[in-house]
């Protein structure tokens, strides 16, 4: 890199440094490629000049708050630029157009307030402090004024604060395309509570998050001609089914069940629950409670949340009893029966069957049926055969995942039929919260669904700001030194391509009942034993591992195949669509004999790649929008900032190349003709003639005195803030101040 020439004695540097990534320190001489520097902590060390960067010793105190304007461009630059901004709580830093949200693991109440809101209402970007408004409002303007849809995509790991980024983003939508009281629409309302409702049922502690996200989210903003909000539409992606009836210590279930056992005395004697220590499917951990979250008021907040969107009180009983319904079934064991059949094992567990059925309106007998035995039917007769204990506790565990997720589908379909689409609306905002990055001590098909989710997006970030940027540049021919950055594309192979990706394969095994995950894994060794993203670990018979753009994960397949089928077992099915209560038997509609017979297996990750194949047809029709938020510790405490951890989610989330990219670039880029319709008025003398477009247009640019812009083969590079410039000059031309236009923009508004 030239930069190092310029490091001589005296220099101030900054060095590579184990623990601290880079320890700051000054050159004393330089010998050869060796620099002899004195740390700051008072050591002396030697190190390569490629591993030593110059210190910006003039940067400004409190930062830069857009990475773009550093004077060096280098790892340790950026880090510590984010940090010296996060010592004074301001968490948010811009690179160019892409936010970067660093979580402040406090409340920061004044950021987010009503104040703020207006501040930001209007404001060209980049004119105040970074902010998540500031995007959200570039979003909504782009909209007004190009008619366009847009999105805004919300990433970064586990616990590095998407889902409350997007909170902060739909209220802030919600405010600049809310009604007035007295319309009394509450659409945006709605909007809004549909979060408190979707998180209750939806998220849990996790070890690497308290509130989890254990689905994907697109929220579809519709707006009318007039820039309000008019709809929304809420698609959501492969819940966490596990969960239900697996956890491990210290993480705890879905947030839904512990509210229910805080609910209010008469509720808790109509289900008959109590401790959540009680329940098996919550006392597998020893964590209940939440630090500074009080179940209790938590329970009432999502009745009201529901009341506003439109959930009425006999549904939501409906749904709670059928929550308490799963807590009891867990608790339903069973002991062998005569040869190898089971029974319900004692009086508590009858109790528990009692109560289940109580709660899902349908026959005891029968529900111990349909958890114990199996109808087979062969050409000659149909025979029940029963299953032992160990069959019957997966009968159950199966149910209880059956139940909850068509309980999870049925309030999102819910919650899009109650807020309404409008279908006149040509202009959308979208916003994308999906689950981050996992690599936990044991990963399964779960994490795989999460980590493909997240490859699908860096992708789409990749292609946006990296590939389209310099395909733009490269075809324009305009100076451009190429920028690498990670392709992704290889691991995206591996997992979907058709056939041969992990996906195919994985949904092959399925089909044959004779595949175990052995066999299965097996397939992967011999058809990856190649592939640069795929590693057979030593000493294992089934693990895998995929290395992801943001680091390697270790993958189980035990479970992969079974996870994988997507049935409802035939007894569990008849017993609940035959249910007296008309909620629990809508959420099992009867399905055709034709259904059942071509649907012999459905591929849970085939749908999951095609849905996410849409999602990615969608987001390519929109104007995208990227805040990358990043976790900067893992105890989730404030203050703290760990480099080595934030200098690998910048890393992986090819957060410096963005920022080479967008340094040198032209963030605004006209063609000729579109500039000279709107700049053509700077220079009334060339409407009169006909001349080249091209000369055109740089006779316009000359005469204004714009430096650093470049002029391509059919379009105009402006530099960041040149287009403002332009059109402040354009406006005082028309007759109008830029303020004038500002204000009659907001009006509109
Ligand atoms: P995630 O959505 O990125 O993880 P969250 O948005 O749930 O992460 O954030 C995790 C926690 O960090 C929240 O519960 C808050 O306590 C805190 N937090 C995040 N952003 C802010 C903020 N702007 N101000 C104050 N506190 C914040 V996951 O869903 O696990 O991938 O699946
Ligand atoms: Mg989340």
């Amino acid at each position: 890199m030239e930069i190092q020439e310029n490091i001589v004695a005296g220099t101030h540097v900054w060095i590579e440094d184990p623990e601290l990534v880079f320890i700051h320190g000054i050159v004393l001489n330089i010998r050869g490629q060796e620099a002899e520097i004195q740390t700051s902590d008072g050591n002396m060390v030697v190190a390569n000049l490629s591993k030593i960067y110059p210190k910006d010793v003039e940067a400004p105190a409190g930062g830069a708050d857009d990475m773009t304007k550093l004077s060096y461009l280098h790892e340790p630059g950026v880090l510590h630029n984010l940090a010296t901004r996060y010592e004074i709580n301001e968490i948010y830093t811009y690179t160019g157009n892409i936010l970067i949200a660093l979580n402040p693991f406090q409340p920061l109440s004044h950021l987010y307030d009503a104040y703020m809101m207006e501040r930001y209402k209007g404001v060209p970007f980049g004119k105040l402090s970074p902010h998540v408004f500031a995007i959200a409002d570039a979003a909504y303007r782009e909209m007004i004024n190009e008619g366009k849809s847009n999105s805004i995509l919300v990433s970064g790991e586990s616990g590095a604060g998407k889902t409350e980024t997007t909170k902060m983003i739909m209220r802030y939508l919600a405010y600049l395309g809310g009604h007035t009281a007295a319309e009394g629409r509450s659409v945006e309302q709605q909007v809004l509570e549909s979060n408190p409702v979707l998180e209750a049922f939806g998220n849990a502690k996790t070890v690497k998050n308290n509130n989890s996200s254990r689905f994907g989210k697109f929220v579809e903003i519709q707006f009318d001609k007039r820039g309000r909000i008019s709809g929304a539409a809420i698609r959501t992606y492969l819940l966490e089914r596990s969960r239900v009836c697996k956890i491990s210590d210290p993480e705890r279930n879905y947030h839904c069940f512990y509210l229910l056992c805080a609910a209010p005395p008469d509720e808790i004697e109509r289900y008959k629950l109590g401790n959540p220590t009680s329940f098996y499917y919550l006392n597998q951990s020893n964590c209940y409670e939440l630090v500074g979250v009080n179940d209790a008021n938590e329970y009432l907040a999502t009745r009201r949340a529901m009341d506003v969107i439109g959930i009425s009180r006999k549904e939501q009983d409906a749904i709670f009893g059928v929550v308490a319904a799963i807590l009891h079934l867990g608790n339903i064991e069973f002991e062998k029966g005569e040869e190898d059949s089971s029974v319900v094992k004692d009086d508590e567990s009858k109790f528990h069957l009692q109560m289940t059925a109580k709660l899902l309106m349908c026959d005891p007998g029968e529900l111990e049926d349909a958890l114990c035995k199996r109808v087979m039917i062969t050409p000659e007769e149909i025979i029940k055969k029963s299953l032992d204990p160990v069959a019957a506790t997966v009968s159950r565990d199966g149910l209880a995942k059956t139940i909850y997720s068509r309980l999870f589908d049925w309030l999102v379909d819910k919650i899009n039929v109650s807020i309404g689409q409008d279908p006149h609306s040509k202009c959308l905002i979208g916003v994308l919260d999906i689950y981050g990055f996992e690599s936990f001590e044991s990963n399964s098909f779960e994490q795989f669904c999460i980590n493909f989710t997240n490859e699908k997006l860096q992708q789409h970030f990749n292609q946006n700001v990296f590939k389209m940027e310099q395909n733009d540049y490269r075809n324009e021919e305009i100076d451009w030194s190429y920028v690498h950055f990670v392709d992704n594309q290889d691991v995206l192979d591996l997992i979907e391509k058709k056939p041969g990706g992990i996906i195919a394969l994985l949904d092959e095994a399925c089909m044959f009942p004779k595949s175990t995950h052995e066999n299965f894994s097996q397939k992967l060794y011999q058809t990856f034993k190649d592939h640069k993203r795929f590693i057979k670990p030593k000493l294992t018979r089934s693990d895998f591992t995929i290395v992801h753009y943001a680091g390697e994960v270790r993958y189980q397949s035990d479970l992969f195949l079974d996870k994988n089928k997507d049935y409802v077992v035939a007894e569990h099915q008849d017993l609940l669509s035959a249910s007296e209560c008309s909620f629990v038997s809508g959420l099992f509609p009867p399905i055709s004999e034709e259904t059942t017979k071509s649907s012999k297996f459905s591929s849970i990750g085939s749908r999951f790649k095609l849905q996410l194949q849409q999602l990615m047809d969608t987001l390519n029709s929109t104007e995208p929008h990227y805040i990358r938020c990043v976790k900067p510790n893992n105890e989730l405490k404030p203050v703290i900032l760990d480099s080595n951890n934030v200098m690998q989610q910048l890393r992986s989330g090819g957060v410096l190349e963005a920022i080479r990219v967008k340094c040198a670039g032209y963030p605004t880029r006209k063609t000729f003709s579109e500039f000279l319709d709107r700049f053509g008025i700077l220079l009334p003398e060339i409407r009169k003639q006909n001349y080249d477009e091209k000369i055109a247009c740089k006779w316009i640019l000359e005469k204004m005195d714009l430096k650093g812009y470049q002029i391509g083969k059919t379009k105009v590079f402006l530099k960041a803030g040149q287009m403002a410039e332009l059109d402040a000059k354009r406006a005082k031309l028309l007759g109008h101040s830029a303020e004038v236009i500002q204000s009659q923009h907001r009006r509109r508004v």
